[in-house]
C-alpha cells in the first residue's frame, strides 16, 4: 500500500479542529486530529509543507518507522506544533491499518481490557453555591465522577468557569484578551468550596479539580495537603509542570493524587515524574503527545510505576481523538480516566462519530480503524475563525500561567 495524497481540513464547526487526511492507492483513506488550541495554523502550516510532501509515496503499514522519521529524523525535536503534527499522521496510519484489516483500533493495540470507560464530567458554577448544584446536575446524570471548578470571591476570571450560559470554551475570536489572577484568594477559597461539596453529596462521587498550572510549589503543596481530607480522585496541573522536580514538594507534603500533562508533548516531559512517581495520572493526551505508536510507550513505562492514564479530553481536542483516545483506553491495562466534555451538537454536522455516553461511562464501536469521518463539504461550510486563549496577569500586573 502507497500513500497519494494527504490533506488538513481545517473547519470551525463552534471552534476550529484540525484534521489529517491520509489517502492510499487502495482506496483506503485515515483521518488524525491534529488542533492545537490558538496555534492551529502553525499546526496546519507544518504538515502543509513540511510533513505531507515527505509522506507520498511512504508505505502506510510502517507506522513506527514513520513515526521515528518525524520524530528522530527531524534535527529540531520536541515542541507541541511538531509533535500534535506527528500525533495527527500517527492516528491516521492506525486508522489505515485497522480500516485495511476490517478491525476497530483497540484490537490491534492488544484486544479490550473493559467493556466501558470511566469518565469524568464537568461542574462549574459563577460561585460555591451554583457549583454544588452543578454538581448535583451531573450526579443525576449517572456521572460518577465530577471536576468542580468555581468562581472564586474577589476574583473576576477563574478558571473553568464561562462568562454566560454557553459551552466553555476558552479561546475566544480574535487576539489574546487578558484576564487577572490572585492565588492567594484562591487558595483561601478552594478548601471551604470542597468541605461544602463532600458536606453535601458525600464520598461516593469521585471529585477532581483543575488548578490549571497557577500555584507556585510551596503553594500547590499547601492546597494538596488542604483537600487531602476531602479526598480527590486527583488534582490537576497544581504548578506548571515545566520543572518535572517541583513535585517532589507537593508529594512530600500530600496524599491528594496528582494529574498533570495535557500540556506535554514527549515522554521526556514525565521522565522524572514517572520513575519518582511524583505523580498518579497522565493527562498527556493521543492528539499532542506523539500519538496512539507514542503513548504506548509513555503508558507502559508509567505501568512500571503505577501510574495510570488520565487524558485530556477538553472539546478542543476533536472528534477523532476522543474516540482514538476511547480505542486507547480500552485496550491498556493502566486506564484510569477520560475526561468527557462533550461536543456541540454543530460538530457532529462535520464529524460523525461511533462512540456514546451512558450512565457515567463511555463506549466506541467495532467499526474498522478508529471509526470517526469527516464531511469535508459540511467542514467547508465553516470556515476557520482566528481565535486565541488568554494572557493571565496577577492582580499586580505580572504575566502569569493561564
Ligand atoms: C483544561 C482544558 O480540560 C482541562 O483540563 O485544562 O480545558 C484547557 O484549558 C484547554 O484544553 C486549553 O485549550
Ligand atoms: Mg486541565
Amino acid at each position: 500500500m502507497k500513500i497519494t495524497e494527504a490533506k488538513v481540513i481545517l473547519s470551525c464547526p463552534g471552534r476550529n479542529f484540525v484534521t489529517l487526511k491520509i489517502m492510499t492507492d487502495e482506496g483506503i483513506y485515515g483521518l488524525g486530529d491534529a488542533t492545537l488550541n490558538g496555534m492551529e495554523k502553525a499546526v496546519v502550516a507544518y504538515l502543509e509543507n513540511y510533513c505531507i510532501p515527505a509522506l507520498i509515496g511512504k508505505d502506510p503499514c510502517r507506522i513506527e518507522d514513520i513515526w521515528h522519521y518525524f520524530y528522530r529524523g527531524v534535527y529540531w525535536l520536541r515542541g507541541s506544533v511538531s509533535l500534535t503534527a506527528i500525533s495527527a499522521i500517527d492516528m491516521a496510519l492506525w486508522d489505515i491499518k485497522g480500516k485495511s484489516l476490517n478491525t476497530p483500533l483497540y484490537n490491534l493495540l492488544g484486544g479490550k481490557s473493559r467493556d466501558r470507560i470511566l469518565v469524568y464530567c464537568h461542574a462549574n458554577g459563577k460561585d460555591a453555591e451554583e457549583t454544588i448544584d452543578k454538581v448535583g446536575e451531573k450526579i443525576s446524570k449517572g456521572f460518577r465522577a465530577v471536576r468542580v471548578q468555581s468562581g472564586v470571591p474577589g476574583i473576576e476570571d477563574a478558571y473553568g468557569v464561562p462568562k454566560d450560559d454557553r459551552p466553555y470554551e476558552p479561546a475566544a475570536k480574535g487576539l489574546a484578551h487578558e484576564e487577572t489572577w490572585d492565588t492567594t484568594k484562591y487558595l483561601n477559597f478552594l478548601p471551604l468550596l470542597f468541605r461544602k461539596v463532600r458536606d453535601v453529596y458525600g464520598e461516593n462521587v469521585h471529585l477532581l479539580h483543575d488548578a490549571h498550572h497557577r500555584c507556585t510549589p510551596v503553594e500547590g503543596a499547601r492546597l494538596a495537603k488542604e483537600l487531602e481530607p476531602f479526598h480527590l480522585f486527583w488534582l490537576e496541573d497544581p504548578v506548571t509542570g515545566e520543572l518535572q522536580e517541583s513535585l517532589r514538594l507537593i508529594r512530600h507534603h500530600s496524599t491528594t493524587p496528582i494529574a498533570i500533562g495535557e500540556v506535554y508533548n514527549t515522554i521526556f516531559d514525565h521522565t522524572t515524574l514517572i520513575t519518582e512517581q511524583l505523580i498518579d495520572y497522565i493527562r498527556m493526551p493521543l492528539v499532542h503527545g506523539g500519538g496512539i505508536t507514542h503513548m504506548l510507550k509513555v503508558a507502559a513505562m508509567a505501568s512500571v510505576y503505577h501510574i495510570n492514564t488520565g487524558f485530556h479530553g477538553a472539546t478542543d481536542l476533536s472528534p477523532v481523538n476522543l474516540a482514538a483516545a476511547l480505542h486507547f483506553n480500552t485496550a491498556i491495562n493502566n486506564f484510569g480516566i477520560q475526561e468527557y466534555m462533550p461536543h456541540q451538537d454543530i460538530v457532529h454536522e462535520v464529524f460523525s462519530i461511533n462512540y456514546r455516553y451512558d450512565d457515567g461511562f463511555m463506549f466506541v464501536d467495532d467499526s474498522p480503524g478508529i471509526g470517526v469521518d469527516i464531511d469535508e463539504k459540511k467542514a467547508a461550510e465553516y470556515p476557520y475563525e482566528m481565535a486565541s486563549l488568554p494572557v493571565n496577569r496577577k492582580t499586580d500586573g505580572t504575566i502569569f500561567y493561564w
